[in-house]
């Protein structure tokens, strides 16, 4: 029972609250979208109104401090700096806020009204005009606008609804790239290509293989801007930007097996094997992805192209050519460090974070890209000890609907995949390794749909019991039916 005293206080001070203009004005604020069902939500210490496109979880909105490019001894600001390190003299861009408009995220990039990644199920809205960035090109346009350097480097923490395994979180990082050459300052079209092949002259050389069967251009698959760019122009371009790329890559293994060796572990026998694949972008093109084989599969490290000429007539630089990437720097610190696991990179476990110390300077106000040190070594991250996994299946009807006219209709897409992984995700967070469908059934008689996946519970921190994962699968379960109205089997 509250007391006397206190009750008297908080009437004291709603009295004084309601004397004072804007605390009323206030007040009425809070009543009304509390009435209308409307609240703020808090990023980082900036508020935003919500609306029915709101889709933003709370274990989401508490990563966003969190910054593991900027965190020192991070093996993803390590990554970082490494990357940079290969990109002397270009502009970086590391603080950049994560809450941005859609229009950034999205128009100012070219992607039609219809695109899937807009989609709810797909990117985390804080309301309708206002996301977490899925990617670091939502800043493309913005860095190019402000047109301080030939080359920049932009890192920062990036937002997916997506799938739960080694290599998937919602929350990563990437480090986008783009290096332009201004036409204003060559005009000449053949100089310029005579610049941009100099250029890649002047690149460190390397000897690796690298598989790259297509040609650079393609008029169905792989398209040259024909209103902006000769063939010359984006075959130079493409060729300084795979060189760029592709010396990331080495550096990164030499690193890495480097590292290996020192530390005594066993170094693989198979050669490094990288690829180029024909991709498509809605802001590049021709356009890329690297690929690079690991763990006994290929795991897509990037994506990249020649940047579409209407992005940068649109960000008023119409006089500049170039290339742009976006890579991924959890997949590239999971090869440098050996980390197995993407999840461990959020562990706060000191097992996991003392055995990290960069040879680069703390830096997270840099501007510009730093070499690296004349000799510096990485350490290979030491597992401990790997804790039991608990699977759990989980086997469910979609929900369906009954038509107007009372005959059954199966609504299989009415749960996205997204949906469970978040909802898995919200439930059990990083005791989580994996979820995947395991088998899938539609009723002969009542095309209904069912599925069934597997969770796969494992703590990286400790052994789960029996019980806790029980109580995690049944909270699964639970949530199944309240939140998408599946019907358990
Ligand atoms: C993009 O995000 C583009 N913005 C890249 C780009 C930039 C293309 C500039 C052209 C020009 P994509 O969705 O493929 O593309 O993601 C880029 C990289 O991010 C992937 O190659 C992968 O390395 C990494 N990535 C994507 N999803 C995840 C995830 N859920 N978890 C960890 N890494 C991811
Ligand atoms: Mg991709």
């Amino acid at each position: 029972m509250p007391s006397a005293i206190a009750l008297s206080n908080a009437s004291r001070i709603t009295r004084r609250l309601r004397n004072c203009d804007a605390c009323r004005r206030w007040m009425v604020y809070r009543c009304f979208s509390q009435f209308i069902g409307l609240r703020d939500i808090e990023i980082d210490g900036k508020k935003y109104a919500t609306d029915e496109w709101t889709n933003t979880p709370s274990s989401i909105v508490s990563s966003v401090p969190r910054r593991l490019h900027l965190q020192k001894d991070h093996p993803i600001s390590i990554t970082r700096q490494l990357i940079e390190s290969r990109f002397p003299g270009y502009r970086t861009h590391n603080t950049l806020f994560p809450v941005v408009t859609v229009n950034q995220n999205f128009d100012s990039l070219g992607f039609p009204p219809d695109h899937p990644g807009r989609n709810k199920t797909d990117t985390y809205y804080v309301n309708k005009d206002t996301v977490l960035r899925t990617h670091t090109s939502a800043h493309q346009a913005d860095v190019f606008r402000g047109n301080t350097s030939d080359g920049f480097l932009i890192s920062a923490d990036v937002y997916r609804r997506d799938a739960i395994d080694r290599s998937h979180y919602p929350v990563f990082h990437q480090m986008e790239g783009a290096r332009t050459w201004d036409r204003s300052i060559i005009q000449d079209s053949k100089e310029l290509v005579r610049k941009i092949w100099d250029d890649v002259a002047q690149l460190p050389q390397h000897e690796l293989n690298v598989s790259d069967p297509n040609p650079p251009i393609h008029p169905e698959r792989n398209p040259l801007q024909s209103k902006h760019h000769m063939a010359e122009e984006a075959e130079a371009i493409a060729a300084h930007l795979k060189r760029s790329l592709e010396n990331v890559v080495v550096e990164i293994f030499a690193q890495a097996q480097k590292a290996q060796q020192a530390a005594g572990q066993e170094i693989s026998e198979e050669p490094l094997q990288v690829r180029w694949v024909e991709a498509y972008f809605p802001f590049t093109s021709p356009s890329w992805e690297l690929e690079v084989f690991w763990q006994g599969d290929w795991l897509e490290v990037l994506g990249c192209g020649v940047v579409k000429q209407d992005l940068l007539i649109n960000a008023g630089v119409p006089s500049r050519v170039g290339w742009a990437f976006g890579m991924g720097l959890e997949r590239i610190a999971m090869l440098l460090f050996s980390v197995p696991d993407i999840r461990l990179f959020w562990s706060q476990d000191p097992r996991f974070s003392s055995q990290f110390t960069s040879p680069f300077p703390h830096d997270p106000s840099s501007t510009i890209a730093a070499a690296a040190p004349s000799s510096f070594s990485i350490k290979p991250f030491t597992p401990f000890s790997k804790y039991p996994a608990a699977p759990r299946d989980v086997a469910f009807w979609l929900p369906s609907t009954s038509s107007s006219a009372g005959g059954r209709l199966p609504t299989a897409s009415s749960v996205h995949e997204n949906d469970v992984m978040e909802l898995v995700r919200e439930v059990a967070g990083s005791d989580v390794e994996d979820v995947r469908l395991v088998d899938e059934f539609t009723h002969p008689k009542t095309g209904r749909k069912s599925l069934c996946y597997r969770v796969v519970y494992r703590s990286l921190e400790r052994t789960l019991t029996n019980e806790e994962a029980n109580g995690l699968h049944d909270s699964i379960r639970k949530a199944l039916v309240e939140k998408l109205g599946v019907e358990l089997r």
